[in-house]
């Protein structure tokens, strides 16, 4: 299920998805690139290939336009995907109603199911920002996340803080069976020495 094998090298999708104006683009390229680019809102999609160490599959990263009027082509990606990213902003409580029913929407497809999902918590820098923990609840994670491995990583495209982490996580959480990861994900991440470096914007797992 999206994990393909090649001689040189496994690739895994991941599928990030949000409400417009989330941060998709900037943290994907933050992220690449450590810069902050001037975005515009995405038509169609950006793809970006994060590389990982030789254990884990290298992630193509699709970025999808999030506009109302783009979110019937999401559909589109679910069948290859191996690993979900919401992207969520914090600080604008006015449109986390419509963030919460856009991830219901999205996890209730049969394609998905099972799918990990790290919902990443964007825009901490921002005074007035949500915490994982509120955003948990304002999500209803724990009801519409049943039988998923899932994660919220708080994080700033603006910073960079906090985005290797929650591609980490979902690399983590896409390796390792969901009984596992029901026990201290912390705990794990830890005992297994699990790291993350990002150097000139590649992204290095190692365990
Ligand atoms: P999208 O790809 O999800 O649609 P963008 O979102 O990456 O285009 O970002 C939308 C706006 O949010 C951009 O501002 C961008 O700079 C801002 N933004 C993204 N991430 C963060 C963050 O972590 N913190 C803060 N403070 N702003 C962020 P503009 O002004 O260009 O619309
Ligand atoms: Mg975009």
């Amino acid at each position: 299920m999206g994990i393909c094998g090649s001689k040189t090298r496994e690739q895994a999708q991941v599928l990030m998805l949000g409400l417009d104006g989330s941060g998709k683009t900037t943290l994907l390229y933050k992220l690449m690139y450590n810069e902050s680019v001037v975005t515009v809102p995405t038509v169609g999609f950006n793809v970006e290939t994060l590389e990982t160490d030789r254990s884990s599959p290298s992630l193509t990263v699709w970025d999808v336009g999030g506009q109302k009027k783009m979110r019937p082509h999401w559909r589109h990606h679910y069948t290859d995907t191996a690993g979900l990213v919401f992207v969520v902003d914090s600080w604008d409580q006015n449109r986390l109603d419509e963030a919460r029913k856009e991830l219901h929407r999205v996890l209730r497809y049969d394609s998905l199911r099972g799918v990990p999902l790290v919902v990443l918590a964007n825009k901490q820098d921002l005074a007035g920002a949500l915490s994982p923990e509120a955003l948990c609840q304002k999500l209803d994670m724990r009801r519409v996340c049943e039988g998923r491995a899932w994660f919220i990583q708080p994080c700033s495209a603006t910073t960079g803080v906090g985005l290797e982490e929650g591609f980490r996580r979902i690399v983590y959480l896409m390796k390792t069976p969901l009984k596992q990861t029901r026990e201290d994900i912390k705990v794990k991440m830890k005992s297994k020495g699990f790291s993350i470096t990002a150097v000139k914007g590649i992204v290095l797992c190692s365990r």
